[in-house]
């Protein structure tokens, strides 16, 4: 195609004109998907390897969740928490299933889940465990990515995301991600959860060492601290198990969920606990006005169905393998390091090669869409749906751009 005939450049600009610039995304301009593939508005196709930061588990328009989804646009999409709809009960119940706990509070974003975390956990420390009124505190790891409200990036160690924002919320203490030794120095009589991703997601794909989850949730059942796992980028079959979690056999009190929960068509998020926590909200103490609303409750009832097959999770597990090998055959060839659980793999790239965004972008020359984290870092994260084919494809893409 001729290049003056485009589309892309002059919608490229009408985006950017009348928006704020808090993201510099890539020079594409998306106006269809299906399954693992998105197409611009140039008719050009590209592989999707950032699968919406995960939220798109099931690809791109899942025809059993795009069902769900117009089923109930032609029947009911609101309620407010007022009054309760038929949707409700089911979603509730599968998804405390699926986490094996008592209960579920839906949200609508992952921030709103770790918020609604925080807030529980708090409430849990005053009600329950009886810490000083007023100095709960939290432990969070350096690194963490947990969302942008003011409280969260309050305990964020990425400059980025926290500079200028004060002035903090008070009541958390950063340790070093990984060290247990820190994390139990750490706990004091106020202490009332440790909040962890079980992979950090934004930091690379950073995977625990071995042991520490474990660690991590016997020491918070010494101490009598809540042990809160941020799966909203992890969770929901990414890593080859429903919950990253899993991988190690531990079960956090509390799973924040989002992203995925929503199949890619609807915000929904949610936090999953027994009734002793969760059980210490009372009404009027916290909600949403489109939390748990019926069009979401729909389309996240069938993401749980999908999920309690297993089939994602094999299917993540058994061709995130595929991947690792892939990937780990070009170590020395421009790559420094890899990491990957299921479809999920941080590569850090030659800095003296080239940047993660320079990477991105060459990849997108390529019909690959994927997304730098920092530095030379780029994160490959594919809708579960991608075929063995598909992945040998995105491989041989990041192989042919670090040949140059
Ligand atoms: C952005 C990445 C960033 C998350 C975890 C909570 C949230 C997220 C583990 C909040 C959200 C998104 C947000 C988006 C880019 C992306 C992201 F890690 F996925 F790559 F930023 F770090 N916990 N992650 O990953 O969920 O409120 O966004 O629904 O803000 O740029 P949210």
């Amino acid at each position: 195609m001729i290049e003056d005939m485009l589309r892309t450049p002059s919608a490229v600009r009408d985006a950017e004109r009348y928006t704020a610039h808090n993201y510099h995304p890539l020079p594409v301009v998306i106006s269809s998907a299906e399954g693992a593939w998105l197409t611009d508005v140039d008719g050009r196709r590209y592989l999707d390897c950032l699968a919406g930061y995960s939220a798109l588990n099931f690809g791109h328009r899942h025809p059993t969740l795009v069902r769900a989804a117009h089923e109930q646009l032609d029947r009911l999409t609101l309620t407010s928490r007022a009054f309760i709809h038929d949707q409700f009960a089911d979603f509730c119940r599968e998804l405390a299933a699926l986490c094996g706990k008592d209960l579920v509070l839906p949200m609508n974003t992952g921030a709103e889940a770790v918020e609604t975390g925080i807030k529980v956990a708090r409430k849990w420390g005053y009600q329950v465990k009886k810490v000083t009124p007023g100095q709960a505190n939290i432990i969070v790891a350096d690194g963490n990515f947990h969302g942008r409200t003011t409280t969260i990036v309050s305990f964020s160690t990425d400059d980025d995301a926290r500079a200028d924002f004060g002035p903090y919320t008070p009541g958390f203490t950063v340790v070093p991600y990984g060290d247990l030794a820190a994390l139990e120095a750490a706990i004091d009589e106020n202490t009332v959860a440790v909040l962890l991703e079980p992979i950090q997601g934004e930091q690379g794909v950073v995977l625990p060492p071995e042991g520490y989850l474990p660690g991590v949730r016997r020491v918070c059942t010494d101490r009598n601290v809540l042990f809160i796992a941020d799966e909203i980028q992890s969770g929901l079959g990414r890593t080859g198990r429903t919950f990253a979690c899993d991988h190690e056999g531990v079960v956090p009190d509390m799973y924040l969920l989002g992203k995925a929960l929503g199949g890619g068509i609807v915000p929904v998020s949610a936090v999953a606990a027994d009734a002793d926590v969760l059980g210490v909200l009372r009404p009027g103490q916290h909600g949403s006005t489109f939390g748990g609303n019926p069009l979401a409750c729909a389309v996240a009832t069938e993401v749980v169905r999908l999920l309690a097959t297993g089939e994602f999770q094999h299917r993540s597990a058994e061709l995130g393998e595929r991947l690792r090998a892939g990937l780990k055959g070009l170590l020395g060839s421009g790559l420094v390091a890899v990491r990957v659980r299921g479809l999920w793999a941080g590569v850090d790239i030659d800095p003296a090669l080239m940047t993660g965004r320079q990477a991105c972008e060459r990849l997108m020359e390529r019909g690959v869409l994927a997304k730098d984290t920092h530095g030379s870092t780029i994160r490959l994260a594919p809708p579960l749906v991608i075929t063995s084919d598909e992945i040998d494809h995105a491989v041989a893409q990041v192989a042919a751009v670090l040949a140059g």
